[in-house]
């Protein structure tokens, strides 16, 4: 990954898609109408590209709609896929804002382990910190210390104030106790880490509803966000975590990592197409710096090959 631009990552990852649907389209040259059978091929290679069964119907609708034109070559078939796949993407992409009033805005991060919550965690501080926001990160995921560890070597790398307990400590508690000194001392964001045992459904509702319990205590409007944060690389399987965590949690937008270690970015437009939340940033690498704002019109690009 290294040596890389942002671009080249970001291209890799949603290579996948990109290169199915340009294979397909260049069976077309020539062409001066799409036939039944040409959209056929591009919705099932589409569908099996990652894009999900009703997103490929969206673009052979609209293929569908425009069959002559294939007539003015390859260039122009994208550009419809691009736009078709823009406007599902563009009313999702929507920055974190720090607006609550009062501060500070609690910001839950949620997930599976190993999904990439505290890198993000520590991405997303660095990035309000950028905007001059005051950061503390609250240690929720009590469940084992090395994550307890982790969030601190990144708070100390920072330069922000961290509220943790003990391995086995009670979050809620630590999440209390943290709302209580961020209002006290000023802090505008206040990121909570959280533990993403997914195996026992019933603990990690039970965990998420009590930290959302005592947050709604002090302030009613908090969490303010509730961010799960996906794995592109467990493809499809993300769209079920969305699911889970949706009723487990209450979930307010998405965060998508590691699209520089897969192929598979598509999913992302899946689950844009069918559960229109908020896609606040993706991750593309593990350093501070690779989180990116989620681009709608760079990304439909980019999977329909046209950028240059
Ligand atoms: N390549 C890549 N690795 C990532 C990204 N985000 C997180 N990781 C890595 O994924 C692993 C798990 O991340 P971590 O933040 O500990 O996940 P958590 O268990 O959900 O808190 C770590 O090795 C991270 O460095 C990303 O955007 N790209
Ligand atoms: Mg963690």
């Amino acid at each position: 990954m290294t040596g890389q631009s942002w671009s080249e990552r970001l291209l890799g990852g949603f290579r996948r898609t990109s290169e199915r649907l340009g294979e397909n389209l260049a069976g077309l040259t020539g062409k001066s109408r799409l036939d039944d059978d040409d959209l056929d091929r591009i919705e099932e290679a589409l569908i099996t590209a990652d894009l999900g069964p009703a997103m490929a119907e969206r673009i052979r609708d609209r293929l569908a709609a425009r069959r002559d034109a294939v007539a003015g070559g390859i260039e122009e078939l994208r550009k419809i896929v691009a736009d078709e796949i823009a406007a599902v993407l563009r009313p999702v992409a929507e920055p974190l804002d720090i607006d609550a009033f009062p501060r500070p805005q609690v910001i839950l991060v949620i997930g599976v382990n190993g999904s990439g919550k505290t890198t993000t965690i520590a991405k997303l501080a660095h990035l309000f910190q950028e905007q001059d926001y005051g950061v503390m990160l609250v240690a929720g995921d009590t469940f084992r210390a090395a994550a307890i560890g982790q969030l601190k070597v990144w708070a100390e790398r920072l330069g922000v104030p961290i509220m943790a307990g003990p391995e086995g400590g009670d979050s809620a508690g630590i999440v209390f106790d943290a709302v209580k000194q961020a209002t006290a001392t000023g802090i505008d964001v206040l990121i909570v880490d959280t533990a993403g045992r997914l195996q026992n459904k019933r603990e990690l509702m039970d965990e998420l509803a009590k930290i959302k319990r005592v947050l709604g205590r002090l302030n009613p409007a908090a969490p303010h966000d509730v961010v799960l944060v996906l794995d592109a690389t467990t493809g499809q399987n993300a769209l079920s975590q969305i699911d889970v965590f949706r009723e487990v949690a209450g979930v307010t937008g998405l965060v998508m990592t590691k699209l520089d270690g897969t192929a598979r970015g598509g999913v992302l437009v899946s689950a844009a197409e069918r559960h229109g939340l908020p896609i606040h940033a993706i991750g593309i690498g593990e350093t501070i710096d690779d989180l990116r704002p989620f681009d709608a019109d760079e990304i439909a690009g980019i999977i329909a090959g046209n950028i240059r």
